[in-house]
């Protein structure tokens, strides 16, 4: 899909018609696909507008490809409620301030409470944005290592830990994440996902359509297994209903038909599988009572597409089984990650051309550090959170943990809190305890760009640049992407004078919680600072390097502060990098400069055992925690289905909480709505545009008009997350006048994976009531 957009009036087209105008490439910072745009750009200085957004056709990854949401990046750069200056709160009300005095504010404020009530008083919550800018992800690392608190929440436990755990205990680090390599594969199996709608996830996949369609004119073919026949259901060959919260009992029920009928296979895989307590006969052992025919009730997929999906999958030559939120945020988010990659590594089509396979990042591939094929592996549960004792992963706790540290007086309570990038109260379970908890604290910093539904309770609000007058280099993505390459956008215009990235705003915080001289006060030497962070680095990362090389990095790295020379280091000294002159032709920033389409690194590699950091240098198979899951597997075969369920939704045209104040997407029919099979309509006596009453577990409801479509699951209603923009602190002047419902609201924040501690935001029992008629 190529769309070009006109955005402004006749009038001023006409104005620019006359201006000089130039066309530059950028990658698209919206979501995981990270599309390649060409941009095309009118006037010059302070004059300069983007006119038209069209996908690059050059692109060496993405093709052209775009989708309805590039074109709004252009709402966003106008968007009048998007902050462009600091907030600060003075008697309850927010006003603007200078950047001097919101971090004076902040010095004033943040280190008395920190050193009175230590440093876990000061927690952290981080957004999906963190991962989509360059700025924001590579310096609030700096900042959590400034503040050393062991309270950091952010979204990735109201999303893929699982995925990520799993990975660590498998292959022995988080990052190490099989993903479909679709553009060679005949049979890929997808569960709980909707790339159709959201793009794909944990797997950078642009223009989806397109790869899917070509796999199935190859005589590939696409199976979904979801609650609901969603947009990529429907581009299937087939698709199958599953009961929300069920997923584990399909996998496991695949996994004994493969055992059963001898089609555990793992051919290359067998030399690097664990034995014993966490290898295949363990695995065989486990899954035997789990047969087909035994699990068909509880999952609602026939025993026998169950055993015929495991024998295509053993069958064909290159296949994939591939899974995402549906069946991530679950009670058994971990455990169904793990099934999964069993059931690719003993069909053989782990780290197989068409398989799932695991890319090679160019840059940050932290899975690719330290000696190959063996390491420390991963290890949770070093800490735990003070109220529930919930165990730390990758150095966080459960995000539905917030409130009650907030809330529950004693040593350690959380007093203070600084968001990036991050609106729990939309996006996880509970939002409105979260709210009210907010409202409680000492002292709140948002990074953020609106004011919000969460930033709302901030005292100071420090806003970044716009996306286009920022670099973009995308540091988690290629690490996910389903072909090797690496791709730099150079800023389009540049920031407008006193303008503060984010990046700065997060070194001077991390500067003030350090106690540096002059924090907090408009003398403060920020560039002095990054340099001194830069030289540590430099120096973990040259350790045992010869000190002529050491020379030639630092003077290649150069005295700009900032993300970019982050990135310079990280090309160079990584997989495919120029080391510093070591290997001419090898990636740089410069060399990456000169690609404007971007660099193609080829398709996705074998990468086994060289990629395995588990102390035993092995693929652990089973790992013990989660073989330990099956006891609480079997208690839930014995509960009784819930009469009606509520599951997520994506829409194209949305993106978690954050676009709805977008007018090119805010347009078209209410998407807030409850999706319900007519024959659940017709039990509860409701039709089709009726408002009803949704009330979870908790006792809490929320109230929406509802759609009806035989496309849903009969026992299932899905509602989208990321609405409920009728706050009154909020200044989003377009979502409010379509606010929609916070399904979260109604969520039970008591519910996770143990393991991961992520929330269940699926399948989650509700009752449905009709509101009166008027
Ligand atoms: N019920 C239910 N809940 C869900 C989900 C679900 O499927 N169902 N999905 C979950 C998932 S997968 C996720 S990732 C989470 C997301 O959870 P969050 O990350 O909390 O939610 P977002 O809506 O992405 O919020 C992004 C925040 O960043 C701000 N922002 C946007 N751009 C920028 C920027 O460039 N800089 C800065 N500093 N701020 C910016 C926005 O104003 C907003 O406050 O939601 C989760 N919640
Ligand atoms: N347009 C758009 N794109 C987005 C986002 C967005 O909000 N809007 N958010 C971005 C983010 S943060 C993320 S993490 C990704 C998520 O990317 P995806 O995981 O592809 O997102 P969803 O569209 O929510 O797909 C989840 C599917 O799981 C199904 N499902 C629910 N419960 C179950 C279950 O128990 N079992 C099974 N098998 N299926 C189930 C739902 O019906 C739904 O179709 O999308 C990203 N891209
Ligand atoms: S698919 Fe994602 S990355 Fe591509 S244009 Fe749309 S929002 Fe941007
Ligand atoms: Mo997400």
């Amino acid at each position: 899909m190529t769309l070009a957009t006109p955005f402004a009036g006749a009038a001023s087209q006409a104005a620019e018609a006359a201006a000089p105008t130039r066309v530059v490439q950028r990658i698209c910072p919206l979501c995981e696909a990270c599309c390649g745009l060409s941009l095309t750009v009118s006037g010059t200085g302070a004059q300069a507008r983007v006119i038209a957004i069209r996908g690059d056709e050059h692109d060496v990854f993405s093709h052209g490809y775009l989708c309805p949401k590039a074109v709004a990046l252009k709402d966003l750069e106008d968007d009048p409620d998007r902050l462009r200056q600091p907030l600060v709160k003075r008697d309850g009300r927010f006003v603007e301030a200078t950047w001097e005095e919101a971090h004076a504010e902040i010095a004033r404020r943040l280190p008395p409470l920190v050193a009175e009530h230590g440093r876990d008083a000061l927690a952290f919550t981080l957004g999906n944005p963190n991962v989509h800018r360059l700025g924001l992800g590579l310096y609030v690392q700096r900042l959590l290592r400034a503040a050393g608190s062991r309270n950091v929440f952010s979204a990735s436990t109201l999303d893929q830990m699982p995925r990520q755990l799993a990975s660590g205990w498998m292959y022995g680090h988080a990052l190490t994440v099989p993903v479909p390599d679709i553009d060679h594969c005949d049979f890929l199996l997808m569960l709980g996902a909707n790339p159709m709608a959201s793009n794909g996830s944990m797997w950078t996949v642009p223009d989806f359509r397109g790869r899917a369609k070509a796999m199935r004119a190859r005589g590939g073919q696409l199976v979904v297994v979801d609650p609901r026949r969603t947009e990529t259901a429907a581009i299937a060959d087939e698709h199958h209903f599953i009961r929300p919260g069920t997923d584990q009992f399909l996998l496991l029920g695949m996994l004994h038909a493969l055992f059963d009928e001898g089609l555990a296979r793992p051919g290359r895989l067998a030399a690097f599988l664990a034995e014993g307590a966490t290898g295949i006969e363990a695995l065989r052992a486990a899954v035997a009572p789990y047969a087909p025919e035994r699990m068909a009730a509880h999952c609602g997929v026939p025993a026998d597409v169950q055993r015929a999906l495991a024998r295509r999958l053993a069958a064909a030559r290159r296949a994939a089984v591939y899974s995402r939120i549906g069946s991530s945020t679950q009670r058994f988010g971990t455990l169904n990650s793990v099934l999964i990659d069993a059931l690719n590594i003993l069909t053989g089509h782990l780290d197989a051309e068409g398989g799932a396979m695991f890319p090679h990042a160019a840059a940050f591939a932290a899975n690719t550090q330290g000696r190959p094929g063996i390491g420390r592996g991963m290890v949770t549960g070093r800490t735990r959170s003070r109220v529930s004792g919930a165990p730390e992963v990758l150095g966080e706790y459960p995000t539905s943990c917030l409130a009650e540290e907030i809330e529950t007086d004693g040593p350690g309570r959380i007093r203070a809190l600084v968001s990036v990038a991050s609106n729990p109260v939309l996006s996880a379970p509970n939002g409105a305890r979260i709210g009210q908890a907010l409202a409680r604290l000492d002292f709140m910093v948002s990074v953020d760009i609106y004011l919000n539904e969460t930033t709302q309770h901030a005292d100071v609000i420090l806003p970044g640049l716009s996306t286009f007058e920022e670099p973009h280099y995308d540091v988690s993505f290629p690490q996910l992407s389903c072909r090797n390459h690496a791709r730099y956008s150079p800023p389009v215009f540049a920031p407008r004078p006193g303008a503060q990235a984010e990046w700065q705003s997060l070194l001077h915080m991390a500067a003030t919680l350090r106690g540096e001289p002059g924090a907090g006060t408009a003398g403060f030497d920020l560039a002095a600072f990054d340099q001194q962070l830069l030289a540590d680095d430099l120096r973990r990362l040259a350790a045992g390097v010869p000190e002529p090389l050491q020379a030639a990095m630092r003077d290649a790295l150069g005295d700009t502060p900032g993300p970019e020379r982050l990135l310079d280091l990280a090309l160079r000294a990584g997989p495919h990098g120029d080391r510093f002159g070591q290997e001419p032709g090898g990636l740089s920033l410069a060399a990456l400069k000169a690609a404007p389409h971007g660099i193609d690194l080829g398709a996705l590699q074998p990468r086994l055992p060289e990629i395995l950091r588990t102390p035993s240098g092995r693929i652990e198979l089973w790992p013990a925690p989660v073989a330990a899951e099956l006891a609480a597997a079997d208690d839930a075969l014995r509960a009784p289905p819930p009469a009606l369920v509520v599951v997520g939704r994506r829409d194209v045209r949305s993106n978690n909480s954050w676009m709805h104040n977008l007018p090119t997407l805010a347009k078209g029919p209410e998407r807030c709505t409850a999706l319900l099979h007519p024959q659940d309509a017709a039990r509860h006596g409701v039709q089709a545009g009726d408002r009803v009453r949704l009330q979870g577990t908790g006792g809490r409801a929320i109230e929406l008009p509802v759609t009806l479509s035989d496309e849903m699951m009969p026992g299932v209603v899905s509602v989208p997350h990321g609405w409920g923009h009728d706050q009154a602190g909020a200044r989003l002047g377009v979502a409010a006048q379509r606010p929609g419902a916070n399904l979260n609201d109604l969520l039970d924040d008591r519910l996770r994976d143990p393991l991961s501690g992520t929330s269940v935001l699926n399948g989650v029992p509700v009752t449905l009531s009709r509101c009166a008629r008027d």
